[in-house]
């Protein structure tokens, strides 16, 4: 039986996970009435900074829960086992700006785990406003940040809430115990600068937007970090990842809201990476990487969805079916193209 104070907290998490939760209509369809605004760090007030990376923290130091996923830990581990397992499903095909959206969904449910509340939405960094000069950024603040570029052969960064951090997936493949670790590179910051930005979600198709934006702001905002040794598998073992790709997040939003009628369905690519191809980023096809990143052992191929599902081909379509491995329900291609249709409901400010 039921304690009253049980019973009186299930019902206060419920009517608050419920509160969070799109409403439906009468045709079945949700909708989202009151979007969340997702703010650049530059603006997020002073309190709801030291929430966010509390609940961060949080998450780094929570238990690991699914007892499947190789070499996790953490919670958070398990978030960056996540982009390490879908890693050769998501970059350099049509996959990535999906993915990544309901990867911020997936980290957002973690950090209401950890008890974020729900005023505070998920931050972004708006990086025109620092671009050439990104080790400037409020981002790297070391109290009401995330600390500044690594020091030492390692580049282990050593201020801020996170210094002596130890990240377990990765590097690649492989799960090696090692330090949060990033370095700032401001000149090549200036590659995430308006202009930039502007030419990138200047195309009219999906693919010229996903291409514009994957190898223009997105990749130098990388280059420029170098999260976790520049790792193209696990990168998102720095928190800073998050704030990187809401901004990329943001570009795919604002190039569809120029036509939303007809740019909420498009899509179009592989579902995986071509073998011959890999990363774009990288010459050689994976054959030459796996040198660099090593190869998904038995043990992660063995949780690592079939990159089919749903589409049926090697084509992504609306229907392919996106998985967080049970940290949060599945979700369709469909259900994020749209930031406000309900599944989602934010918007950028
Ligand atoms: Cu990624």
């Amino acid at each position: 039986m039921l304690s009253a104070l049980a019973s009186t907290i299930i019902l206060a998490a419920a009517a608050s996970f419920a509160a969070a939760l799109p409403t439906a209509t009468a045709d079945g369809a949700s909708k989202c009435t009151t979007p969340e605004k997702r703010k650049s760090w530059h603006d997020v007030s002073e309190s709801d900074k030291k929430a966010y990376l509390n609940a961060v923290k949080c998450v780094m130091t929570s238990p690991q829960k699914l007892n499947r996923l190789p070499g996790a830990k953490t919670r958070w581990d398990e978030l960056v086992s996540l982009h390490q397992i879908h890693a050769l499903q998501i970059h350099t095909t049509g996959q990535f700006l999906p993915y990544h959206r309901y990867y911020l969904k997936t980290l957002d449910f973690l950090l209401r785990e950890c008890g974020l509340p729900k005023e505070v939405t998920l931050p972004y960094w708006d990086e025109p406003r620092d671009a050439g000069k990104f080790s400037k950024s409020p981002v790297f603040d070391k109290v009401l940040g995330f600390g500044g570029s690594g020091v030492g052969a390692q580049s282990c960064v050593m201020d801020g809430p996170f210094a002596n951090l130890t990240v377990n997936i990765g590097p690649g493949f492989k799960t090696q115990p090692r330090c949060l670790n990033r370095k700032i590179t401001d000149f090549l910051s200036s590659s995430c600068g308006a202009s930039y930005v502007t030419s990138a979600i200047s195309g009219s198709t999906y693919k010229q937007a996903l291409d514009a934006i994957y190898s223009g702001p997105h990749l130098y905002g990388h280059m420029a970090l170098s999260m976790m040794n520049g790792d193209s598998i696990t990168s998102s073992g720095d928190p800073v990842f998050f704030l990187h790709h809401g901004f990329v997040d943001k570009m795919w939003a604002d190039w569809q809201a120029k036509d939303l009628t007809k740019r909420l369905k498009d899509i179009s690519g592989l579902n995986a990476q071509d073998p011959a191809v890999g990363f774009s980023e990288f010459s050689g096809g994976m054959e030459v990487e796996s040198a660099m990143w090593g190869k998904p052992g038995q043990e992660l191929l063995a949780v690592t969805p079939d990159p089919k599902s749903g589409d049926g081909g090697g084509t992504i379509t609306l229907n392919h079916i996106m998985s967080s491995l049970g940290i949060i329900p599945n979700a369709t291609v469909a259900d994020v193209m749209d930031i406000k249709g309900g599944y989602l409901c934010y918007e950028y400010a």
